[in-house]
Formats: structure tokens, sequence, C-alpha cells
């Protein structure tokens, strides 16, 4: 029987000739070093242009994933288990229009129409992702921090937790409707108040300078990036304040290989497979990097470690 949960790297860690093929021709036009030199790259389809101003830590040198290979190799389960599944089957999704509720433990509820979002201040992050499954890219996104929403709402002082929950819609989302349940719909996920109030915790609106392809989550997510990349939830819709630690949808599913706090961290093993190296997507084929070393905290440890004083983050993974 085939196993649902996330496969083990080996097979799926291999990227299909198709991608790099494709990102070598993307490559040979120039799109892909076209950030730093203002080209920009080609839209995804449905995405509309969108304006930032960089946001810290965009200056680093990292040098992004290409576009193919960061909306043609994702996971969103709620199109299917495939990496090619969600770019395959989210030609029907309509992330529009759209709102996100935010309730709770807040003294001001309301609920946030995507145009006004869209409207305010938004920023590039160049943030690297490490997924779970041992691999990782480097994605430019587009958002604001998500404490500028929150401190709208006025969190009350017995809040300590944020629950963040996806979209239901099986008629639009064929995994929600498959008849072997891999998740419980819709997703959901969960931080510690201090970890969604961090200035490095967005909520993305874009990506490469355009709106949310519905394959990486349109039209708003989630974006941690010192934690596993299942942490950054898609397709927003409701965001509770609340006093008990969130479920999240990967603990539920298997509480013993995904934690609630999902830092990454390379001395901390999934059971089935290493989390000391990873494979960056998209870095060359036959003629770049190979493997790379796992850094605590996905390298933003200086800004984050903090937050982790006195834990066990062994027994907290
Ligand atoms: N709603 C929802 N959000 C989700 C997922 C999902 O299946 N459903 N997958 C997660 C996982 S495992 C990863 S690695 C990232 C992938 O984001 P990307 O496809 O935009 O790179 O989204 C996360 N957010
Ligand atoms: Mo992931």
């Amino acid at each position: 029987m085939r196993d649902l949960r996330f496969p083990s790297p080996p097979p799926s860690a291999i990227t299909p000739p198709r991608l790099w093929l494709s990102r070598r021709a993307l490559m040979a036009t120039g799109a892909v070093a076209g950030l730093a030199g203002g080209i920009l790259p080609p839209r995804a389809a449905g995405a509309a242009a969108l304006a930032a101003r960089p946001g810290p830590l965009s200056g680093t040198g990292l040098r992004p994933t290409p576009l193919r290979d960061v909306t043609h190799y994702n996971n969103f389960y709620e199109f299917g288990l495939e990496k090619t599944d969600p770019a395959e089957r989210s030609g029907d999704f309509h992330p529009r229009p759209w709102t996100v509720r935010i309730e709770g433990m807040v003294a001001r509820p309301r609920t946030y129409d995507i145009d006004a979002l869209l409207a305010r201040p938004l920023e590039e992050r160049i943030y690297r992702m490490r997924c779970v499954e041992a691999w990782s890219m480097v994605i430019p996104w587009i958002g604001f921090p998500l404490r500028d929403l929150l401190a709208e709402a006025e969190p009350l002082g017995s809040a300590k937790y944020v629950a963040f929950e996806s979209v239901l819609r099986p008629s639009e989302m064929p995994g929600q409707g498959g008849v072997l349940p891999v998740l419980d719909w819709p997703y959901v996920e969960g931080l510690r108040l201090d970890e969604a109030t961090h200035p490095l915790t967005i909520l993305a609106v874009g990506l490469y300078g355009q709106t949310l392809p519905n394959q990486n989550g349109a039209p708003i997510r989630l974006v941690v990036p010192w934690k596993y990349g299942f942490k950054g939830i898609k397709s927003i819709t409701r965001i509770r304040l609340t006093d008990r630690m969130p479920r999240t949808s990967w603990n539920v599913r298997a509480p013993d290989e995904y934690g609630f706090y999902a830092n990454v961290n390379p001395a901390v093993d999934h059971p089935r497979w290493s989390q000391a190296t990873e494979r960056p997507i998209g870095a060359g084929g036959f003629f770049g990097a190979g493997r790379q070393p796992t850094l605590p905290f996905n390298g933003y440890g200086e800004q984050v470690a903090g937050l982790y004083a006195g834990m066990d983050l062994r027994r907290d993974f």
C-alpha cells in the first residue's frame, strides 16, 4: 500500500529532467538572473504584477530559485500528492473574491478583503525555504509582517497562540474530495504568539514581482523562514487568537514525525531520514550545487534563537 505520509527523500529527491530542462531554457533567455538586473521573469498563469520595496534581509546575496521550479515543484495536498499536481490541478481555483477573518481573543475582530491587503505597503523578502523532505528553495516573497495585522486586531493579554485555517473548497480542490483521507481538511497550522509577532514572520501575497500563483497558496499564505515549509499554510481564510496550543495538520497526521514547533534543526532527524543536509531545487543540474548542509533555524538563528531560550528542542521538535 502506498505510504501517504511525506515520502522519504530518495525517490522524491530526484528533480524530473523536464524541470531542469525547462530551467535551462529559462536561463538561456536570461530570465532567471533577471531579478537583480531589473528584468522580471515571466508571469505565472493568472498572476498580476505586484510592486514591493526591498524588505529586511533582501540584500543577503541569496540567489532565488528559478520561477519555473518555485511554481512547478510544490506541496499543496489540497490539489494532490505529487509535486507536479498543484501546478497541473489548481487552474480552476478562484482566489477572488476572498476575505481573511481575524477573531478569537482580540479586542477588535475583523474581516479583511484581499484587495485591501494587496493595497498595503508591501515588501520583498528573499527567504530560504527548507522543506521537511530535505530539499530547499530560495523564494523572493512579497508580503507584510503578520504582526502588523495582528496589532490592528488588538490581541488580548490572555492570547498565547495564533491558529490558522486554509480554505475548504472541495469543488475546486480535487485533493479535498479524494477517497483517501491524507489529512483532515481544512489544513490548519499554529504559532506561538511571540513567533507570530516576530518581524521575520510574514503573510505573503506574491512572489517574483507578481501576485501568488494558485499553486503557491493564492491569494495569501504564511511564511515563517526558520521553520520547515509545512508551517507555511496556504490560502488562509481564518486567523484565530487563542490561549491553547492549536492543532496542526501534520502533527495530527503523524505526531512522532511532525512537531508543533518544526524549527529547522539539522541535529534532530526525522524518524525516517536525516535532516543534516538538503538538496537545493533548481541549483544547476549536473554542473551546479549538490547537497548542502542544513543550518540551525534555516540560517536565521541570530534573529530567532532567543525565542527558544531554555527549551529542549529535541523534545519540543
Ligand atoms: N494548505 C496547505 N498549505 C501548505 C501545504 C499544504 O499541503 N496545504 N503544504 C506545506 C508544505 S509541506 C510546504 S513545503 C510548503 C510548500 O510551499 P510552496 O509550494 O509554495 O513552495 O507549503 C506548505 N503549506
Ligand atoms: Mo514541506
